[in-house]
């Protein structure tokens, strides 16, 4: 292997990796035009095992989001509906309630919690989701709250946004989720969703958010009309904020799903993208201690191997994940605990429990037969 690499096209890249070199803008442009795939993913691997062995971490959460009502007209997005659609919904706090009880028997450690950009809720309604889910599961870690909810929140708010983070931090809130950060290029933003705070705003309040002690993730959304001088941009500007603040988590790379949005036309990326896209972002940001592959979009097939391009973490359980479903009906997109260690350990890693911050919940290997679709 040693001797094939040798004589890559990679093999200066190889070296840097071996001795934790950063690689720069000109060498992510590489990653992203070599036709060798599997020695981008060695090189990803590499770099994975130093930092996080041969664990693969999951979590067992819900999702909820909880307006579908939004004014921001992305492109890309098939779960909103224009605000005054009669297909929008809000849940109020009493119907979050009700859906966190519906699984209060289930150990779930984490709330993952965003929705659509919904002008018409008031700053109260975000502390009392909060403070609803709190109060039936006190112990539940919330991850709520994209960056772009948190500059509409901030708007009703009429407050700065570390008062903002402040109140929503002492209701309950844990930690931030890294959607809506897109791909931050000018260009794309202009095309596919300019009506949504753009890259510096997105970073500026990751910024604070980490300032104040509350760590986030970052995603960026690929595979529609970005191009790769976007994407090395993108994970650069993500590299250069975590060293300013080390308050990120978890690097996540979207797959996008064309299916019911403005982009139906487009195909979409492929499984060998998928793979890239994880190990470009492993090898770029240096400074992550963790890489998702996130199964729902990426499927858990791709995501099985992609455990071995650079994920470390390939999120949860999951009920009802209501953003890139397939079609109106297919809301339920769920693997039990027992299936989703059945596939970690069938791809060859060591399945570890998380809770949202990356404690170890357990290290069970135990595959407990599904019965009648009851999680175990
Ligand atoms: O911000 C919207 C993306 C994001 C589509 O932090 C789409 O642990 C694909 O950020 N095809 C929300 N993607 C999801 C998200 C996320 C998911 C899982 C874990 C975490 C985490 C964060 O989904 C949006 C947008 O970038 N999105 N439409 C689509 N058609």
């Amino acid at each position: 292997m040693e001797a094939l690499i040798r004589k890559s096209e990679l093999a200066d890249l190889y070296d840097k990796v071996l001795a934790g070199v950063r690689l720069s803008r000109e060498d992510g442009l590489r990653l992203y035009e070599t036709d060798d795939l599997p020695l981008v993913g060695y090189l990803a691997n590499l770099v994975r095992e130093r930092m996080n062995g041969d664990v693969a971490y999951y979590v067992r959460n819900q999702h909820i989001n909880y307006t579908n009502v939004c004014n921001k007209l992305c492109k890309f997005c098939s779960f909103y509906v224009a605000p005054k659609d009669e297909r929008g919904y809000v849940l109020s706090p009493e119907d979050i309630q009700a859906r966190v009880l519906q699984h209060i028997d289930l150990p779930i450690t984490e709330i993952h919690m965003v929705a659509g950009i919904n002008p018409k809720l008031p700053y109260q309604y975000y502390l009392d989701i909060l403070n609803a889910v709190r109060e039936v599961r006190p112990e539940v870690h919330i991850k709520a709250f994209t960056m772009i909810e948190l500059a509409q929140i901030q708007r009703v708010a009429k407050k700065p946004m570390r008062d903002v983070l402040l109140d929503l931090k002492a209701h309950g809130l844990s930690s931030l989720p890294g959607g809506g950060a897109e791909v931050f290029s000018e260009r794309v933003h202009e095309d596919l969703f300019w009506t949504k705070a753009d890259s510096e705003q997105w970073l500026a309040i990751a910024r604070t958010a980490h300032e104040v002690g509350l760590r986030s993730n970052a995603t960026m959304l690929y595979g529609h009309v970005e191009n790769r001088e976007e994407k090395v941009d993108h994970l650069i500007r993500l590299r250069e904020l975590q060293d300013e603040t080390g308050g990120f988590l978890t690097y996540i790379p979207l797959s996008f799903h064309p299916e019911r949005t403005e982009l139906e036309h487009l195909p979409g990326p492929t499984g060998s993208n998928d793979l890239r896209e994880v190990a470009v972002g492993r090898l770029m940001l240096d400074n992550f201690p963790h890489i998702k592959t996130f199964w729902i979009m990426n499927t858990i097939e791709v995501s099985q191997a992609a455990l071995w391009y650079g994920a470390d973490d390939i999120d949860g359980t999951i009920m009802e994940y209501e953003i890139t479903r397939r079609t109106v009906e297919e809301t339920r997109q769920v693997l039990t605990r027992s299936q989703l260690v059945a596939r970690i350990i069938e791809a060859g890693r060591n399945p570890v429990e998380r809770d949202n911050l990356y404690n170890v919940v357990s290290t069970s290997r135990e595959i407990v037969p599904d019965t009648m679709g009851v999680m175990s």
